[in-house]
């Protein structure tokens, strides 16, 4: 019977930063990756918390990334910042951006960070958590791998291409969405594949087109977006968006640089940061008070905010530990002492 252990946060961010180290990576990469693994854990969002290393894993065995990368930054007028992940994985160069975006969005009321060739494998929750941290809303958007068919064909086209979204308000916790375009994320479709069970219908077609609810038949046919036709633009606002746009791959290009290798996607990001005080011109606590009356309004009736499910996970891991299965963490251990 499978069964969690519990950990402090300390544990496990030494333990994903040595199985980083060990597979290779620079110590500042498999700290910036250790951060977004571990946070995935501790808030329960199991597609992309520690078992992402076994993605790192692989992307790095496969040579598909580049474990020393530099992240290179440049700024074009005053409020496009651009990072070259120069093929690294994107936390790092994400980091890297952080500063200068929080400080063109403050000068210019809307600022956007472009990250170039990076290889992608993280939610997008983290990085918006840390524009509203600085009281900014923020948008992020990136393509992945083409998995994904558009409504009303049968061959993969788009990425799981994820989009988030978040509000800064007062007290702890930002609003935040973060969802894939994709009627489920690829995370959780590989989380079915391993635990050998089917995913919800609606997610899939097999080889020949016809709906299928079987991991591996899916994974030989196409995933579909959410919401038909709807989520099939947005996923492609998200493939020109963090695509054409930023002068990046798609979620086709990535694939084929994959090359049926299974790495994590390599391609741009998106992130566009507000001001709400330049915007709405007033302060930003009558700004929030706004905000928190539609809020009210939503939860009057009994109706959740998105993210607070994750919000809730994370105080109980911060009184609990963290969770993680037994057979995930010995997993990751046998990543730290991997050859
Ligand atoms: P989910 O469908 O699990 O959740 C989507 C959002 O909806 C979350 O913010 C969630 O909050 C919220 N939500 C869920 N149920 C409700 C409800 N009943 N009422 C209100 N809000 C609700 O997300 P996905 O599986 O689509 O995506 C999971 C993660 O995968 C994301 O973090 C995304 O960034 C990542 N991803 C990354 C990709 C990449 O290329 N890097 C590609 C695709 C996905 P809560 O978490 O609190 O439940
Ligand atoms: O879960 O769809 C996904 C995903 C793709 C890249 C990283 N996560």
């Amino acid at each position: 019977m499978p069964h969690d252990l519990y950990f402090p946060q300390d544990h496990l961010l030494a333990l994903a930063q040595a199985a980083g180290t060990q597979l290779g990576l620079s110590p500042a990469h498999a700290q910036a990756i250790a951060q977004v693994v571990v946070a995935g854990q501790r808030d329960e969002c199991h597609s992309h918390g520690l078992y992402r290393l076994l993605t790192v894993a692989q992307t790095i065995r496969a040579g598909k990334v580049r474990c020393d990368a530099v992240p290179v930054m440049t700024q074009r007028g005053r409020s496009i910042i651009r990072v070259d992940a120069q093929f690294g994985f994107s936390p790092l160069a994400f980091e890297t951006g952080l500063p200068a975006l929080v400080a063109a969005a403050r000068e210019n009321g809307l600022a956007a960070l472009a990250i170039n060739h990076c290889v992608h494998f993280t939610a997008l929750w983290p990085e918006i958590e840390a524009l509203t941290a600085h009281g900014l809303a923020a948008l992020a958007l990136t393509p992945s791998h083409a998995w994904v068919a558009p409504a009303g064909g049968k061959q993969p086209v788009f990425g799981t291409n994820p989009i988030a979204f978040g509000w800064p308000r007062p007290g702890p916790y930002p609003y935040v969405f973060d969802f894939a375009t994709s009627a489920i994320a690829r995370g959780d479709l590989e989380l079915h594949r391993r635990a050998g069970t089917q995913l919800p219908a609606g997610c899939g077609v097999d080889a020949q087109g016809a709906p299928s609810r079987d991991p591996l038949e899916i994974m030989q046919g196409a995933m579909l977006t959410f919401g038909g036709h709807k989520g099939s633009a947005l996923a492609t606002m998200v493939e020109l968006m963090a695509g054409a746009l930023i002068g990046d791959w798609n979620s086709q290009q990535s694939l084929a640089h994959d090359a049926g290798a299974g790495a994590a996607p390599a391609h741009g990001e998106l992130i566009l940061a507000f001001d709400p005080v330049a915007f709405g011109n007033r302060p930003l606590p009558e700004l929030q008070q706004m905000a928190e009356s539609l809020f009210s309004s939503i939860e009057v009736q009994g109706a959740r905010l998105p993210s607070q499910r994750r919000f809730a996970a994370r105080e109980r891991s911060a009184q609990a530990g963290i969770a993680v299965s037994a057979g995930l963490y010995a997993e990751i251990q046998a990543l730290r002492s991997s050859p």
